[in-house]
């Protein structure tokens, strides 16, 4: 039996999804798109589960969708639009919807889909040998899985369009200095920090984090007025949750807050 494309752990308030493909640099093929999406939807329906964090088996994070299922045969013409919507859409739109943190640990190599889908997820560390790759110009295809959005957001317009056309490897440190990622770190730190990070989610005011998400996603197309409105409701909102109350009584008490990450 082949082993699974998807490795899901569940640790204590959060779980690792490990990309598994790693003789092919953990690509895309249909299995794991399906493994994956199966595992964001077993996180987000259960209430134990506080953060998620994703890297990749072996040396590489993941090289993107697996070529060797998208070779035409002669005469044959390949159209991908409906891949990207069954598959690579639907996945950054549940990245960005999870209600609760997302870390991406770029354990090696992030190539094509695989670096934009990291640069979905909510914080991105990055092991310092790591790289990003905006392959696609290579093989004559135009970026997806959120890149020409997510890209000239973090970068700007310049390295965005030098990224994507001239699909040159960006080092983890430079991807930190640019502010395309949260932080590089030694490959030894990489997993202990990314599960330091998770561990301390699990005891977050979850709720309140998942507002904060929304907020700062619709911020990219909301003027400063809708934003302002929108964070009086969202404000609101989070003041309804028993973390709020219990965040400010433990400050008044100095003690540390137990937040149960619950909305109501
Ligand atoms: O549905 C749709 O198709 C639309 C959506 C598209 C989304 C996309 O992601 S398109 C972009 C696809 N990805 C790429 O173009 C990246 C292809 N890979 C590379 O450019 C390089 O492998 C890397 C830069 C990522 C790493 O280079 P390197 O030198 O470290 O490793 P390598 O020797 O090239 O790869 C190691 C093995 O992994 C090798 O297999 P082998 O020779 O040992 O049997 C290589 O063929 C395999 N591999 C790497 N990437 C892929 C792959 N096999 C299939 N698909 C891959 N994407």
């Amino acid at each position: 039996m082949s082993e699974a494309s998807i490795l899901v752990e569940q640790r204590q308030g959060y779980r690792v999804v490990t990309l598994n493909r790693p003789d092919r640099l953990n690509a895309f093929n249909e299995d794991m798109h399906r493994a994956l999406a199966a595992a964001l939807a077993a996180a987000e329906a259960d209430p134990d589960c506080r953060a998620l964090l994703i890297t990749g088996a072996g040396r590489a994070f993941c090289a993107g969708q697996d070529l060797s299922d998208r070779v035409a045969k002669p005469g044959e013409t390949l159209v991908l639009g409906e891949t990207v919507e069954r598959y690579y859409n639907p996945l950054v739109r549940k990245l960005r919807a999870l209600p609760f943190p997302v870390i991406a640990a770029v354990n090696g190599v992030a190539a094509g889909a695989g670096a934009n889908m990291a640069l979905a997820c909510d914080i991105v560390l990055a092991a310092r040998s790591a790289r990003f790759i905006q392959a696609f110009a290579r093989i004559g295809l135009v970026p997806d899985t959120g890149g020409t959005w997510l890209l000239p957001r973090l970068v700007g317009p310049a390295r965005a369009r030098a990224l994507c056309l001239l699909a040159e490897p960006l080092a983890a440190e430079t991807a930190q200095d640019w502010g395309l990622i949260w932080k590089a770190v030694d490959d030894a730190a990489l997993m202990t920090d990314a599960e330091r990070m998770c561990a301390q989610f699990a005891h977050a005011p979850t709720f309140g984090l998942a507002l904060t998400k929304r907020a700062l996603d619709a911020a990219w197309s909301n003027d400063l007025d809708k934003q302002l409105d929108l964070e009086r409701d969202l404000q609101r909102e989070a003041s309804l949750s028993p973390d709020y109350a219990e965040g400010v009584r433990a400050f008044m008490d100095k003690r540390p807050p137990r937040f149960s990450g619950r909305g109501r």
